[in-house]
């Protein structure tokens, strides 16, 4: 941007264009009308932001109403694009603005009961990463699944560790059977196997997040995907309580080829969020089936004419699949009523101090 040869535009920004710039230029414009430099969020530890930009990758700090007073969804987490207002002599670089998110990645808060948690933003592509040194965890897959639907990007399963599993096939074949509909991808660090395939999901200069538990090779698989060491662009790993690298933030990795990875820690509780349409596509069979339930509003539990019920008795359903699709849609229900609550709770005591400053006001002879 602040170059000064001859036609050189703003749409000369080669850089964040690699990142994926080019789908979120237009919704720029009245920031940097406002002297405010694109960039993204890269990394966050403990409120710190570190933002990648024309200048490089740089930390700043975001302003109060991004950061402190405003709900937790609104805070800049990695992925986002942000507007920043450039470093002076006597100021340091501040994010002013965030710029609306094409897609986010949630989950019901661990600390804290009725509220979401943001894990990273704008995300197109989410590899759902299991070891098949133990694995595949069906159900946690499935729980992931909903959760990467809901968040508006395309899931894809990745099995790892492939060279440790005598029958990669069955595993395949099993997780494709709750998987309708996504990709599933076999993957060898050690021998390779699937990163040509890996790679395709980022042209374009898509976005990629990779989840999953903690050991099953998301940090290794980003590594060889980016082709080399990539503590090179900041990556903050600790030991766990094995002796092993675990990474204990979300990071963000720019791939040479264009887009970018985003490798997360492992995440130890899946809980939902308010996500019921999620729930659903991760359960298409299902849907479908309960477009021919008597009831609109049918739970499939206990009501009369219940095609799920009917698919169940006679066995063309799967015990396990139902009961996880019972147990997650109660879940999101339940995170959903939860969060209505509280934002009833919220705009009650807004509505009370409204209020008292009114009455305050009045009887200060002033409206
Ligand atoms: N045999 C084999 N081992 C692998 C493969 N991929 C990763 N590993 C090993 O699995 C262990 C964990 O890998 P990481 O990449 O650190 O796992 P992670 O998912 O990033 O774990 P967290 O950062 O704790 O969430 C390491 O010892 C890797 O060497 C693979 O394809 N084959
Ligand atoms: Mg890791
Ligand atoms: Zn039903």
């Amino acid at each position: 941007m602040n170059d000064p040869s001859p036609g050189a535009t703003a749409s000369a920004t080669p850089t964040l264009d690699l990142l994926g710039y080019d789908r979120f230029r237009g919704e720029f414009d009245e920031h940097a009308a406002e002297g405010l430099e694109p960039a993204r969020v890269v990394r966050t530890i403990r409120g710190h932001l570190w933002v990648a930009s024309e200048s490089g990758v740089t930390r700043v700090n975001p302003t109060g109403n991004l950061m402190g007073g405003g709900e937790a969804e609104s805070r800049p987490v990695v992925g986002d694009w942000v507007g920043v207002r450039p470093a002076t002599e006597t100021t340091s670089a501040v994010v002013e603005a965030l710029i609306p998110r094409r897609s986010a990645f949630l989950r019901r808060d661990p600390g804290k009961a009725a509220v979401a948690q943001v894990l990273a933003a704008n995300i197109d592509v989410v590899f759902i990463v299991d070891g098949l040194d133990r694995g595949p965890n069906l159900r946690r897959i499935e729980r992931e699944l909903a959760l990467a639907w809901e968040s508006g990007a395309t899931p894809v399963v990745v099995l790892s560790k492939a060279d440790l599993c005598e029958d990669a096939a069955a595993a395949v074949a099993s997780v494709a059977a709750i998987a309708p509909g996504v990709d599933v991808v076999l993957e060898s660090a050690t021998t390779g196997a699937g990163l040509d395939e890996l790679l395709t999901y980022s042209d374009g200069n898509m976005t990629v997040a990779l989840i999953g538990p903690s050991g099953v090779g998301k940090s290794t698989l980003v590594n060889r995907l980016v082709g080399g060491d990539i503590q090179s662009v900041g990556e903050v790993r600790a030991f766990d309580g094995k002796g092993r690298h675990t990474t204990v933030t979300r990071e963000l990795v720019a791939l040479p080829t264009g887009g970018v990875l985003v490798d997360t820690p492992g995440l130890r509780a899946v809980a939902m969020w308010d996500d019921e349409e999620g729930v659903d596509t991760t359960f298409a069979e299902i849907s479908e089936l309960a477009s021919g339930c008597k009831f609109d509003d049918c739970s499939h539990e206990t009501e009369p004419g219940c095609a799920v019920l009917a698919a169940l008795e006679a066995g063309t359903l799967d015990r396990d699949r139902y009961d996880a699709y019972i147990a997650l849609r109660k879940e999101s229900l339940l995170a959903g009523m939860e969060s209505e609550a509280r934002r009833r709770a919220s705009e009650t005591r807004t509505k009370k101090i409204a209020k008292d400053s009114r009455a305050f006001f009045r009887d200060h002879g002033r409206e």
